[in-house]
Order: C-alpha cells, then structure tokens, then sequence
C-alpha cells in the first residue's frame, strides 16, 4: 500500500514535470506518428459511422483515444491542406500552393520552418512516407534521374519515399532520399505536363488499352492500363504498379518505424488511399460491395494495422502519439469510372454533413481526427474545434521546443484539448475552398463568391454563392438554412474576423 502510493505520487510528479518540460529531457519522448488519408470523408470510416466498410484498427484507435468530431483540415483539396499541416500557416498566404502538377517546385520553401525541422531540433528522427504533393526541385525543374533538390531532405525530413503528386499524376515512380526508386540510368525519365511524347500512348488515343476509364479528364500518359494527368516518358522499369501501391508504401512506413525504434521518432505517412485512381490489392477486392472505393477504404485500415501491429510488437504503442486524420472531404466521381456512384448505396461518405471535396460546405473540410497515446490518455469524444493547422505548435508545447516567432504563424497549441482535458479547443477555424468560410462557435460564415455551385462533373456542391451565407451550425449542421439575411451583425463580425486573419501575416 505505502509502495504503491508513493509509486502513484511518483508517476504524479513525473507526469507532471513531463507536460511542464514537455519532455524536453525525458529519455521517454513520444514518437509521434502522423497518417494522413487521402480524400477520406467524415463519413467513411467505421468509427464515425460507417457500416458498409469495416474499419477495426482505426476503430480500435479511436475507440483507446480522443474522436474528434470536430477537427479540420485547413483547405478542401490536398496541397494546400498538406502545406498548412507542415507549416502551421494557412496556404492562401502563398502564391502556387493550389493542387500541385506532378513537376510543381518546391511549394515550402528550404529557409522556412517546418513542422519536421522542428522535431529534428528535439532530438527527432523523421520521416515521410508515401504522398507528398508538395513539389519538389526549384524554379528550373527536376533532375528525374539525379538528385532532386530542394526536397523533403531540405524541409527537415531525414528519410523519404514518396510520390511526388497523387497517383494520377505523373511520374508514376517512387522516389526514395530524393532519387527516383529502380531507375535504370538507359531509360531516362522525362516529364511534361504540356506536349505528349511521340511514341508514348495516351489514353485518349488508346481508349482501348485502358483498365480504368476516366470519367473525366485523366486522358494523358497510359500507364498500367490507367491514363493520368501529364505525360511522360522512359523510366520503365521504375514504374509503381497501382495495386502494389498500398504495401509498397506501408512497407516503408513499417520499416521507418523498425529502424528507428531505440529512439524518438515523428512518421509522416500520407496514404494514397483512397485517392484515384482506386486500385486497391486484391485481397481488398469486392471487400465492402461497394466498389474500388469502397475496398480502398478497406486498404487504408489495413495499413493503419500494420503501423499499429510493428509499434506494439516493438512495445512501442504504449507511448506513441498515433493521429489518423484526412487531408480533405470526400469525392465520389473524382474522375475515373469505378463505380463508385453506382455502388455506393447508403454509404455516406460525408457523414451528417453538406458538401464533400473541394467545397466550402462543412465535409469539404472537416474531417475524421483521432488522437491515440495510451500513456497519457483515456478514450473520449471530443467536441473541441481544432485543426491540422495546430499540429505544428502543439507538437512543439509537447516535446518542449520553443517556437521562434517566424515559425508556425496560425498554429496554435491544442494539447489540453488532443489530452482530452480541454472541450472547447480553438475559438475559430478558417477553412479554405473555392472562397474562405470561418467556423466560431455554432456560426459558419462562407464569402461570396460566384463560382458555379457544383465542382463540374464529380456532383459535389462547391458551397459557393454570390451572397453572404450564414448558418447556425448547432440547429442547421446540413447548412440548408441561410440565416445571413436575419443577423447582419453576425455576418458582420465573422467576415470582418476572416479579413483580419487574411491581413494580418499571423494569428499565433
Ligand atoms: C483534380 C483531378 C482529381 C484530383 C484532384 C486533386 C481531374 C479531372 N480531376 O483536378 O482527380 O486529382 O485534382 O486531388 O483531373 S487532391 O486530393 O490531390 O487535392
Ligand atoms: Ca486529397
């Protein structure tokens, strides 16, 4: 009894000076990893509801940790939504961070901080897996078949291997510390996303060569029966094959973890599922009856398991910050023929929400978040507003780095609230779209805009519309009922708090 209380008070003061040094010294920091879905909707996960696809290590984690219900990615497509994650500032206060062409440069700059640069100076190794859609090489290109610089390397990640875009971009290689995986130096690699190459198929021309039709769009290089957006050339035997894509990056993401597990590590590991083009393995195939989508989802928990599976095996889950979260809303058609209207049947993929992908409604941006870290905390259901954005300054208060004040200019400390000790979390959050809305309490303003009000072919409602729209989220969540009209003043307050947030270079 008397052993066991000064245990307890012992783990007390030990916890204790843990948060107040933010580890800074312990031997016993965190490893943090971070899986960031692709495209997966507050709706798609079993664990926010799903029930046609089934997703038990998700589940399982959100089931141990902190369910979100309130978290968001700050933009409704990926590249600016990923730059805000690593940089801790919103992407409308860049120029060319829109959806990146599989030859963009670099997007974050090599003298900016970042959230990885921040981790090495605590002692971190760290590590990126799989989607990047950040650009890579500077104003002049890159060098395909040398050393592409700038990169990951430059932006604080000690080891990467990822694809330079999304699955339906080209280049359709892996690209390992920088250097294009399995590349034979007689087969060189070009790319461009203006002019084909005489004598490389396209799917527009070959229409019958292709396994996957597009829906829209995606009529460029042909590569593995799927035609992408751009073209290239040569780099034959470095080619992914697309239903390898899953075990080929979680390999890396287990194996990062393996070889790193005798010190403090942050993973990064964005999943290509269930972006398309959807070409899940097949032992997901006909998984869920709902299709590639569908099975993809599947995919995607698996590959949650095999990151849950290697750190428990190396007793390593216990004080691992594990975050799955989504970088946007859901997308149904993104443009290739899958069947994924067709066999979708009650599957919501936007869960209670409007919109989805690419808009300025609710599920464009608000997304699945799940905290997991058994040494530190309980399971529960948090309604906190919190989002990717914060990650950056919540990570640092975690482990102790001071930010200097250039760093992380909208990222905000949220760790009472990721520890499931704060309800309330963020006062306000700002979700990029076609135009800017702001989330502050039970009120949703979006700007007008006069974009058209469905994103072309995919049937989602962009959200956008030439008058000021306000909802009252606590009675309205579907955002059906604009209320802009009866409370001027409401209108008022939060379009001149979102002019702030643009004009001002910071709101930490
Ligand atoms: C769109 C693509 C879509 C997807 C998206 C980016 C077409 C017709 N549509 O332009 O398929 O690639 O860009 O998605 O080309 S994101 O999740 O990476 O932002
Ligand atoms: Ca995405």
């Amino acid at each position: 009894m008397y052993k066991k209380s000064i245990y307890i008070s012992f783990c007390g003061i030990v916890s204790f000076a843990g948060v107040q040094s933010g580890f800074g010294k312990s031997p016993e920091k965190p490893n943090v990893v971070v899986i960031l879905a692709d495209d997966i909707g507050y709706g798609d996960l079993g664990a926010y509801g799903a029930t046609q696809v089934k997703t038990p290590n998700v589940d399982r984690l959100a089931s141990r940790g902190i369910r979100f219900l309130n978290a968001y990615a700050t933009a409704a497509t990926s590249t600016p939504s990923r730059y805000s994650l690593l940089t801790g500032q919103y992407a409308f206060r860049k120029a060319n961070t829109g959806v990146a062409a599989g030859n963009a440069f670099t997007i974050i700059d090599p003298d900016q901080e970042t959230l990885p640069r921040m981790m090495q100076q605590a002692g971190y190794t760290t590590g990126v897996v799989g989607k990047w859609h950040l650009g890579m090489g500077d104003k002049n290109g890159q060098d395909w078949n040398g050393y592409i610089t700038p990169g990951p390397k430059q932006l604080g990640f000690d080891y990467s291997y990822i694809m330079a875009a999304t699955a339906d971009r080209v280049p359709c290689v892996y690209v390992e510390n920088q250097r294009v995986v399995n590349l034979d130096p007689n087969d060189p690699i070009e790319v461009s996303y203006k002019e084909p190459f005489l004598g490389e198929p396209t799917g527009k021309n070959n229409p019958d060569m292709l396994k996957v039709k597009p829906s829209h769009g995606h009529d460029m290089a042909l590569i593995n029966g799927i035609s992408r957006i751009g073209y290239m050339k040569g780099g034959k035997s470095a080619l992914w094959v697309d239903e390898n894509l899953a075990d080929s990056i979680t390999l890396k993401a287990v194996s990062f973890i393996e070889n790193n597990k005798h010190h403090p590590f942050f993973l990064y590991f964005g999943t290509n599922d269930i972006h398309v083009p959807r070409v899940p393995h097949s032992r997901f195939v006909g998984q869920t009856g709902m299709g590639p989508r569908g099975d993809a989802i599947a995919e995607f928990d698996w590959s949650v398991g095999q990151v849950i599976q290697v750190l428990e095996k190396n007793g390593l889950l216990e004080n691992t910050i594990i975050i799955v979260t989504s970088d946007n809303g859901p997308v149904v058609d993104d443009g290739y023929q899958d069947q994924a209207v067709e066999l979708l049947g009650d599957h919501k993929p936007w869960g209670e929400l409007r919109g989805g992908k690419y808009s300025a409604f609710e599920a464009g941006t608000r997304v699945p978040f799940i905290v997991h870290w058994p040494k530190k905390m309980k399971h529960k259901d948090s309604k906190a507003l919190i989002s990717q954005v914060d990650m950056y300054a919540t990570l640092a208060t975690l482990i102790g780095q001071r930010l200097p004040e250039n760093a992380a200019p909208d990222s905000f400390n949220q760790l009472k609230a990721w520890t499931g000790k704060d309800n309330k979390g963020r006062t306000y959050i700002v979700e990029q779209s076609g135009t800017r809305s702001i989330v502050k309490e039970n009120w949703k303003y979006i700007i007008p805009n006069n974009g058209s009000s469905y994103w072309s072919w995919t049937n989602t409602e962009t959200g956008l519309d030439s008058k000021p729209q306000l909802y009252d989220l606590s009675k309205d969540i579907k955002e059906k009922n604009n209320v802009a009209e009866k409370y001027p003043e409401k209108v008022k307050e939060l379009a001149d708090l979102l002019e702030q947030v643009k004009d001002n270079p910071k709101t930490r």
